[in-house]
Order: structure tokens, then sequence, then C-alpha cells
């Protein structure tokens, strides 16, 4: 029996979180049969999700979880794949959610009226009088974490350009083609499309909804790996929330 751990759709995405999208995908895209459930951050060590029980292993992190299951198939993401394409792709998945999302993110968490809107039902479970401190307290670590790896630096216009540039570099290198690499999805293809959703989402007050829908491709990208991937993905009601 296998399992992925996550979150279902939320903030007009199939999940909250664009790694909780990448490994669903990739897991399709391998062929694995499993279900889903929603995370307890708290049963794991690196206390985040995506992360998987198979037959009682748990494997956690995105890139592992793949390697997991294309070690234990004897198949894998690359497959077919020249060495320069597997290394554009491996720069292409690194660009999404290396930096990119860390700009998407912060528009989520940094802004009031996203965050209000948003992430702060994650803590809804938290009981009501120490819900504001749990609040505070865990949005000051991420503004500290963001301010010492430095988006938290950029101003709004400086962070923008950055996914100007990013998204334009996805749009450019997706082209005319329908997947990142030709007619069929490839392995980076879980893991730049689970961004984009994330920032073309229009639930939130950002800039990066209007960024993404410049390029009429990438939109049209969005729309083909959704239904691709998306359309049949059950979800359990939320039980438990992100941190
Ligand atoms: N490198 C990890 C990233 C996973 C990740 O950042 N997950 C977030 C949700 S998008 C999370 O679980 N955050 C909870 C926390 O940091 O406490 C992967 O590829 O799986």
């Amino acid at each position: 029996m296998i399992t992925l751990y996550g979150w279902g759709p939320a903030f007009g995405c199939p999940s909250p979180s664009p790694f909780v999208m990448k490994a669903d995908i990739q897991l399709q895209m391998l062929g694995v049969d499993f279900t889903r459930a929603i995370a307890d951050l708290d049963s794991v060590p690196k206390h985040k999700a995506p992360y998987v029980i198979d037959d009682g292993q748990l494997i956690e992190d995105s890139n592992f979880i793949r390697r997991h299951f294309e070690t234990k198939l004897g198949r894998g993401l690359y497959d077919g794949m020249s060495g320069r394409d597997i290394a554009a792709s491996w720069a292409l998945e690194r660009l999404a959610e290396g930096q990119l999302v860390k700009i998407m993110a912060w528009e989520r968490w940094m802004k009031d009226a996203n965050f209000n809107k948003g992430p702060a039902h994650f803590f809804d479970a938290v009981p009501a009088p120490a819900r504001a401190d749990v609040i505070r307290d865990v949005r000051q670590a991420q503004a500290a974490m963001y301010a010492g790896e430095g988006t938290g630096r950029f101003t709004d216009a400086e962070r923008m350009q950055l996914a100007t540039w990013d998204i334009g570099a996805l749009a450019l290198h997706l082209g005319e083609q329908d997947f990142l690499f030709g007619e069929k999805p490839t392995c980076a293809d879980a893991s730049v499309t689970a961004v984009l959703i994330s920032c073309a989402t229009d639930f939130f007050d950002t800039p990066l909804t209007g960024l993404v829908h410049q390029h009429a491709n990438l939109v049209a990208y969005i729309d083909r790996m959704k239904a691709r991937y998306f359309a049949g993905a059950r979800w359990p009601e939320m039980a438990a929330e992100p941190a």
C-alpha cells in the first residue's frame, strides 16, 4: 500500500503546496498506484510534506520520493532524454522550486491580506487563545528566513522583476511545445507546472497571477497539465494543516 501525504485543493490550486502537486504528478508519471491522505507534519522528522509511506517505509521530500520509486520500478522520468536535456530539466526544476517558489510563498505569507485569506487558515485548529501568538511567531520566523536567504531584502519591484525573468525563461523554453521537452510530459513538467499553478491562481492578490497570464503558452500548458493529472485526483477532507 502506497500513500502520498499532503493536502488537497485549496487557494484555487489542486494543493496549497507546489511540492505536493509535484510529487502527485511524478507518481502518476511513474505509474505508481497510490492513495492520498492528509499530512501529519508532527509525525515525520523533516516536518514537511509531501511524504510517502510505501508498505511502512517513510520517504520524505519530493525528489527522494521520485528516486525511491524510480529505483523500485527500474524506470525513470529521464528515460529516453539526452544528457543535455537532463541537465536543462534539472536546471528548470531548480529555477521553479528553488527560486520562483520563494517569491510565490513570500506573496502568500508576508502580505497581510493574502496571509489572512490563505495560510492563516492552516492555524484554524490552534486553540483560539493561543492562535494569534502562534501565527505571529511563525510569520516572524518566516520573515527572518526570507531576510536571511535574501528574498525578503528585495523591494516588491525587485522581487517581481526576478519573477518576470523566471516566468519569462519558462515561457521561452516551452515555446510552442505541448510540454517542456516535446510532445510528452517529462520530469520537470511536474515541478514547473506545480509552481506555475501556484503563481497563476487568482485567489491571491499578487502581480504573479498577471505575470503568468501574460504568456498564453504557459496558460495553455497549465490547463493541459491540470486536465491530465488533476482531473481525477481525490483527496480526503483536510484534517490536519501545514504550519
Ligand atoms: N524540499 C521539499 C519541500 C517541501 C516543503 O517545503 N513543503 C512545505 C509545504 S509547500 C511544508 O511542508 N512546510 C511545512 C513546514 O515547513 O513546517 C520537497 O521537495 O518535498
